[in-house]
C-alpha cells in the first residue's frame, strides 16, 4: 500500500514534484528522459511513434502521482469502493484524453513543439485496445472517466486480452476479419503488477472433511491451477486529483507445475503449460451475443472474477481489523450484465470454504455486496451454461448454485405456494432442450439491485425476462438509463463545438451537462446559428477527407449527413436503411427529371464473423454503394460510404459530422443504445423507433425535434401473436416490390442473382425483426426530414435544441445514480 501520509515532502519528493509538473518545461524534461532511459534509442533514429511512447509515459507518470494520492486517501480514510467487473472494456486511444483531463494539452503540444514534433501526429501514433464489442464495453469505459471525475474511489477489473477485437477490412465489398495485435508495440499506459497475482482453479473435484473444530467442510481439489496477474492502467478524472484504476488480469502457468516438469526433464511439456494457460486470456470472443458453450469463455469469465475477488478479499485483509465481514461496507461490486456473475458462486466458496463463514452469513454478505445491470433481452443473448460441461468445468461451483437454488426455490415455495410453473420458470437450473445453468437467474438472486439500462427496457425487464423475479422482489428492481462522457465524446471529438459553447455560455458545461439548456436562447440568434452551422460543416469536412482517404469516396460536406455506425445486426436494421436508399434509387432512374435534397449515406460497423446475414448485410451496403456512387444518373443526389474498422478512434470523428442519426432498431429490442447518445450531444437530430433511450431522448428533445416512426414493442409482439406474413407487406406496396426486386435481380452485384439472395429470402420469408412492416412508415418518416432540412434555420434551431437538452445522457448523471441508489458511494475529493 502507499507510503503514509506526510505532511512535510521529502527531499525525494520535491524532486518527483519538479519532475512531473505540469508546465511545458516539466513536461518537456520528462518527454526527454524518457525518450533516454525508457525508449533507449539514439536521437537520430527519433521517429513520432517514439514521441508518443515517452509523451504517454509522461503523462502517466503524472497520472500516478495522482493514483498514489487517490489510494492514500480512500485507503486510509476508510472509504467505500467501487468495483465494476466487466468482461469488457473499450478505452479507447487514451493520451487525448488524459491530457484533457489533467489539462495539459497546451503544454504538452509546446513541449512537443520545442523537440520539432506535432502534437496531433503523435496522437495518431496510438494503437487503440480494443478489448470490447461494442456499447457494453464502451459502457464500462466512459463509466470509468465518470467515476474518477466524480471523485469516487472505483476499480475497474477485467480481462487483458491479448488480442482485442479483430481489425475489419473491406475487400470487394465483403468484411475480412484481421487479428487486432494491440500489444505489439507495447503498452505505455500499463504497469505489470507481477506481485499481484492469485491462483485459479479449474476442473478436479470437492472433498468432504472435518476441520478441527469438528465441523463438516467442502473444499474444492482444482484439476489445473492457472496464475492471473494484474495490470494497471489509471484512470485520471477530468480536473480533479482523483486518479482511479482499470485492473486487467492476464493468465500464465503456476510456477511449480511449470517447474515440476521442468526438474524431472520434461522441458517441452513445462513450455506447453505455460502456452495453454496464456490461452485463457489470448483472445476477446467478438460476437455482442455469447457463443452457447465455450468452455474457453467460461473459463475467462471465471478467470477474471477468482482473480477479482481475490485481490479484493486482500485489500480487506491488508486494512488492519478490517474482517471480512465489512466486505459490503467497504466494496459494491457491480456485474456488467452476466459475464462476471459466476462471482455470486465463488465469493460463496471464497467465503464459505476457504473463510469458514457458515452460509447464511454468507450469502447476506454476497447479497449485500452484489449488483447486477442487465443489458438485453434478446432471448440468445441471455448466457446459459450445458450442465455438464459447467460441472466438469467448475464442479465445486456447481454444489453452491445448487444450495443457492434450494434455498431460492424454498422462498419462492414459500410466496408462491402450490405454483410449479412458476418454479421451473425461476430455477437457476433450466430444464428445457437439455440442463443448463442459467447466469442471469443466478445474477439476480445473487445481488440487492438489478437494473436495466433505459426506462423502457427496465419496464420491459420488470414484466417479460425478469418478470417472476420482479414480483418476488419488486424493491430491487430500477432504472439507470446509461451515458456517455461528454469529455470524450464532445470535448475531445468536436474540438469546435468546445470552443462555441465556452465562448458562449462559459466554461463549467464539461462537467456538469444540463449547462448546455444555457443554448437554448441562442437557438434561432442568427450569428449563432451560423458559427453552429460552420462547426458542423467543418467536422463533415474532416469526416469527408477520413473517407476519400479510407474509402476512395468523395463526399459533400454541404450535402446532408445521413450516419448509422453500430454493430451490424438484423435487430439493428441496417438493411432498413438500405432500402430508403434504393427506394430513392429506384425513384431518381424511373423519373428522369426528379430532384432529391442531396445526401450522404455513411456507414459503420463489425459483424461478428460466424454472424451469416450480417456479413451479407455489410456486402449489401456496399454493392449498393458501389453502384449508387458511380451512376451519373443519382450521384448528383446520393452517395454510400461504408467506413471500414469502426472502432473509439473513427467513431470521434463520426460522430460529430452527422446531421441525422439512424437509430431504427425494431422496438423492444435495443437495451438503451448509447450512440444514439453521442450524436445526440453533438447536434445530431435523430431519425428513430421508440427503442431503448430513444425514448428518452425524443422526451428531453422535443417530439417536435426528433423523427419518429414505426411500430411500438406493444405493437410489434401483438403483429407477431397474430402470425406476422412478411409478403403481404410486399404484395400491397409495389414499390418496395420493386426496390427487393433491384436488390435482388443483380442490378447492384454485376448481374449476380445470389449472393444477395439470402438478405431478401429472409425478408421476404421470415423478416423476423419487421423490416418491411415499417418501410413505409420509415420512408414517410424520411419524407420529413427532407423537408426540414430544405429548411437551413429550422433544421439549426432543431440541432442545437438536441444538443441543449442532452445533459441527461452524460454518464455522471449515470454515475450520481448508481453511486446513491445502488452503492451508496459519496465523493472523495483528493487534496491538491
Ligand atoms: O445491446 C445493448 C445496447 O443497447 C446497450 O446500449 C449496451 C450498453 O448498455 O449494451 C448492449 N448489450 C450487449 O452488448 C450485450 O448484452
Amino acid at each position: 500500500s502507499a507510503s503514509g501520509p506526510s505532511s512535510e515532502s521529502t527531499p525525494e519528493q520535491t524532486r518527483s514534484h519538479s519532475r512531473t509538473g505540469m508546465d511545458p518545461d516539466s513536461i518537456r524534461r520528462g518527454i526527454v528522459d524518457h525518450l533516454r532511459y525508457s525508449i533507449g534509442r539514439p536521437a537520430a533514429t527519433l521517429r513520432p511513434e517514439h514521441y508518443y511512447r515517452a509523451l504517454a509515459l509522461a503523462v502517466r507518470d503524472r497520472m500516478q502521482d495522482n493514483r498514489v494520492a487517490s489510494t492514500r486517501t480512500s485507503l486510509e480514510l476508510g472509504h467505500k469502493v467501487v468495483c465494476y467487473f466487466s468482461a469488457e472494456f473499450l478505452m479507447g486511444p487514451q493520451l487525448g484524453v488524459n491530457l484533457l483531463d489533467l489539462g495539459i494539452e497546451a503544454a504538452a503540444a509546446t513541449a512537443l513543439a520545442e523537440l520539432g514534433q506535432d502534437l496531433d501526429e503523435v496522437l495518431a501514433c496510438e494503437e487503440e485496445p480494443g478489448l470490447g464489442n461494442g456499447g457494453l464495453g464502451r459502457l464500462a469505459a466512459c463509466y470509468l472517466d465518470s467515476l474518477a471525475t466524480l471523485e469516487r474511489p472505483a476499480i475497474g477489473y477485467g480481462i487483458r486480452y491479448e488480442y482485442g477485437i479483430f481489425d475489419q477490412e473491406i475487400r470487394d465489398g465483403w468484411q475480412v476479419e484481421k487479428t487486432d495485435n494491440w500489444l505489439v508495440a507495447g503498452n505505455p499506459w500499463e504497469i505489470a503488477k507481477p506481485d499481484v497475482s492469485y491462483r485459479v482453479g479449474w476442473r478436479g473435484y470437492s472433498e468432504h472433511y472435518r476441520d478441527a473444530g469438528d465441523v463438516d467442510r467442502v473444499r474444492w481439489v482444482p484439476g489445473r491451477v492457472l496464475r492471473g496477474v494484474a495490470y494497471d492502467t489509471p484512470v485520471q478524472g477530468y480536473d480533479v486529483r482523483t486518479c482511479n484504476v482499470l485492473t486487467l488480469w492476464s493468465a500464465h502457468a503456476v510456477d511449480s507445475f511449470a517447474l515440476a516438469a521442468f526438474n524431472t526433464g520434461d522441458y517441452y511439456k513445462a513450455v506447453e503449460d505455460e502456452v495453454n494457460s496464456e490461452t485463457v486470456t489470448k483472445v476477446l470472443y467478438p460476437n455482442d451475443e455469447p457463443e452457447a458453450g465455450k468452455r474457453l469463455r467460461l473459463l475467462q469469465q471465471y478467470f477474471f472474477v477468482s482473480c477479482s475477488l481475490q485481490h479484493i478479499l486482500h485489500i480487506l485483509d491488508d486494512l488492519a481489523g478490517t474482517s471480512v465481514r465489512a466486505l459490503p461496507e467497504r466494496f459494491a461490486v457491480q456485474l456488467n450484465d452476466t459475464h462476471p456473475s459466476i462471482a455470486v458462486a465463488e465469493l460463496m466458496r471464497l467465503l464459505v470454504d476457504e473463510r469458514r463463514l457458515d452460509w447464511d452469513e454468507a450469502w447476506a454478505i454476497t447479497v449485500a455486496t452484489f449488483g447486477y445491470t442487465n443489458h438485453t433481452l434478446l432471448p440468445e443473448a441471455l448466457e446459459t451454461w450445458p450442465l455438464a460441461m459447467f460441472d466438469e468445468s467448475l464442479p465445486r461451483h456447481l454444489e453452491i448454485i445448487y444450495e443457492i437454488n434450494r434455498r431460492f426455490l424454498d422462498e419462492v415455495r414459500a410466496a408462491f405456494p402450490g405454483d410449479e410453473a412458476r418454479l421451473r420458470r425461476m430455477s437457476l437450473i433450466g430444464e428445457e432442450g437439455g440442463k443448463t445453468v442459467r447466469m442471469a437467474h443466478l445474477a439476480t438472486v445473487g445481488s440487492h439491485a438489478i437494473n436495466g439500462v433505459a426506462a423502457l427496457h427496465t419496464e420491459l425487464l420488470e414484466h417479460s425476462v425478469l418478470a417472476d423475479f420482479y414480483q418476488l422482489w419488486p424493491e430491487r428492481f430500477g432504472n439507470k438509463t446509461n451515458g456517455v462522457t461528454p469529455r470524450r465524446f464532445l470535448a475531445r471529438a468536436n474540438p469546435g463545438l468546445r470552443e462555441l459553447l465556452d465562448a458562449t455560455i462559459g466554461p463549467g458545461w464539461l462537467t456538469d451537462l444540463d449547462r448546455l439548456r444555457e443554448l437554448e436562447p441562442f437557438a434561432d440568434d442568427p450569428t449563432f446559428q451560423r458559427q453552429w452551422r460552420e462547426v458542423k460543416r467543418g467536422n463533415k469536412a474532416r469526416l469527408a477527407r477520413y473517407v476519400h482517404e479510407h474509402t476512395g469516396i468523395e463526399l459533400n460536406p454541404d450535402w446532408l449527413f445521413d450516419i448509422q455506425v453500430k454493430r451490424i445486426h438484423e435487430y439493428k436494421r441496417q438493411h432498413l436503411n438500405v432500402l430508403h436508399i434504393v427506394t430513392l434509387y429506384h425513384r431518381l432512374k424511373q423519373d428522369p427529371d426528379a430532384t432529391i435534397a442531396p445526401r450522404a449515406f455513411v456507414f459503420g460497423g463489425k459483424a461478428a464473423p460466424g454472424y451469416f446475414l450480417a456479413k451479407r448485410i455489410i456486402k449489401l451496403i456496399n454493392a449498393v454503394g458501389e453502384r449508387v456512387n458511380n451512376d451519373p444518373d443519382v450521384n448528383r443526389f446520393l452517395r454510400v460510404a461504408f467506413v471500414p474498422n469502426f472502432n473509439v478512434q473513427n467513431a470521434e470523428l463520426i460522430y460529430p459530422a452527422a446531421d441525422l442519426s439512424e437509430q431504427i432498431s425494431t422496438a423492444g429490442k435495443e437495451a438503451s443504445g448509447t450512440g444514439n447518445m453521442k450524436f445526440m450531444m453533438n447536434g445530431a437530430l435523430t431519425i428513430g423507433t421508440l427503442d431503448g433511450a430513444n425514448v428518452e431522448i425524443r422526451d428531453e428533445a422535443g417530439p417536435e425535434n426528433f423523427f419518429l416512426f414505426g411500430r411500438t414493442a406493444d405493437e410489434v409482439e401483438q403483429i407477431k401473436r397474430d402470425g406476422y406474413r412478411p409478403a403481404d407487406y410486399v404484395d400491397g406496396n409495389p414499390e418496395l416490390a420493386a426496390v427487393l426486386g433491384l436488390i435482388g435481380d443483380g442490378t447492384f452485384t454485376h448481374g449476380d442473382t445470389e449472393v444477395l439472395r439470402p438478405v431478401v429470402d429472409n425478408l421476404y420469408r421470415d423478416d423476423p425483426f419487421l423490416v418491411l412492416a415499417d418501410y413505409a412508415a420509415y420512408l414517410e418518416a424520411q419524407e420529413r426530414v427532407s423537408a426540414a432540412w430544405a429548411d437551413s434555420a429550422g433544421w439549426t434551431r432543431m440541432s442545437i435544441y438536441n444538443s441543449a437538452r442532452s445533459g441527461k445522457f452524460s454518464s455522471d448523471r449515470a454515475i450520481a445514480e448508481y453511486c446513491d441508489d445502488i452503492w451508496d458511494v459519496g465523493p472523495v475529493p483528493v487534496p491538491k
